[in-house]
């Protein structure tokens, strides 16, 4: 069986993160390994969030797996809690990294043009520098823009966004996924570059006129678990893109409160049968 190891927080509600990630990969038929980055109540757009840092696990918990010779097909990364963190994984990433396994990072930092509480562009900076170890990064448009230091926008031209995806190759990552892409009004998706294909690839679905938490994490976790399970990048990026899609939907239906997430429980067996197609 394939592994993943996934290195982000566990919000203990909220539908983000690691209680996302573990039940979608494992759902993929990949084994999830996990490092808790930090444990909060809620994800950080809720008032009042506890938050402990688990920073000092990290080099203990990797220490551990190198003695039993533990490897994994993909290291995904999520959120993380400080450049303290990011630091920490320059040194997993040379512990862990093989050959026949790919870096897989999402820089979670921010959405809808801002930095999420606690980042700042110093973070952003340094998550920047981070990518240059990374096989595949997926930010979204805010996110490159802050590690880019370029304006955010609310509308973009084809043009501009595979500029963009260049930039962000240039960090370093042979394939750059950006998420948030729209260039007609009724459509939403993403838009792919491939550094030693050269090959740009887009994939939109009909939007659904409503923001929920946590969509990018299931998006990440989607697409880390279909690479792993052989797909293409352009055939991972359609399941995941339909993934979500299906997921907002759902919840749509429902008229649910944004910040608890969203109905990705329900289509799991829709996520199964496409991975398994
Ligand atoms: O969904 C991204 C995310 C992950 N983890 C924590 C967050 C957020 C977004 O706000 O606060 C703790």
């Amino acid at each position: 069986m394939k592994r993943i190891v996934t290195i982000q927080d566990i919000s203990c509600v909220g539908k983000c993160s690691l209680t996302v990630a573990l039940p979608i990969i494992s759902a993929m038929g990949v084994e999830t390994a996990v490092v808790p980055t930090a444990v909060l109540s809620t994800h950080t757009m809720f008032k009042n969030f506890t938050f402990r840092d688990l920073s000092t696990d990290i080099p203990l918990i990797q220490k551990h797996w190198k003695e039993e010779k533990i490897n994994f097909d993909s290291i995904y990364t999520g959120y993380l809690g400080s450049i303290e963190q990011i630091d920490m994984l320059k040194d997993f990433f040379k512990e862990f990294k093989t050959p026949d396994n790919f870096i897989f990072i999402d820089p979670v930092m921010g959405d809808n043009g801002k930095l999420y509480t606690g980042f700042n562009q110093e973070f952003a900076d340094e998550m920047a520098k981070l990518c240059n170890l990374a096989d595949i990064v997926v930010p979204n448009l805010t996110e490159a823009s802050y590690m880019l230091h370029k304006e955010y926008k609310e509308n973009y031209t084809e043009e501009e966004i595979k500029e963009l995806l260049i930039e962000l190759s240039n960090l370093g990552p042979n394939k750059v996924v950006l998420t948030g892409v729209s260039f007609k009004e009724n459509e939403l998706g993403v838009m792919s570059y491939d550094k030693q294909t050269n090959q740009f690839f887009t994939y939109f679905r009909e939007k659904i006129n409503v923001k929920y938490h946590g969509t990018g994490d299931i998006f990440a976790s989607t697409l880390v678990g279909a690479l792993v399970n052989e797909k293409s990048l352009e055939e991972a990026l359609k399941i995941a893109v339909d993934y979500v899609w299906e997921t907002i939907n759902d919840t749509y239906i429902e008229k649910k409160e944004d910040a608890y997430g969203v109905n990705f429980e329900s289509k799991i067996p829709y996520l199964i049968n496409r991975i398994n197609m």
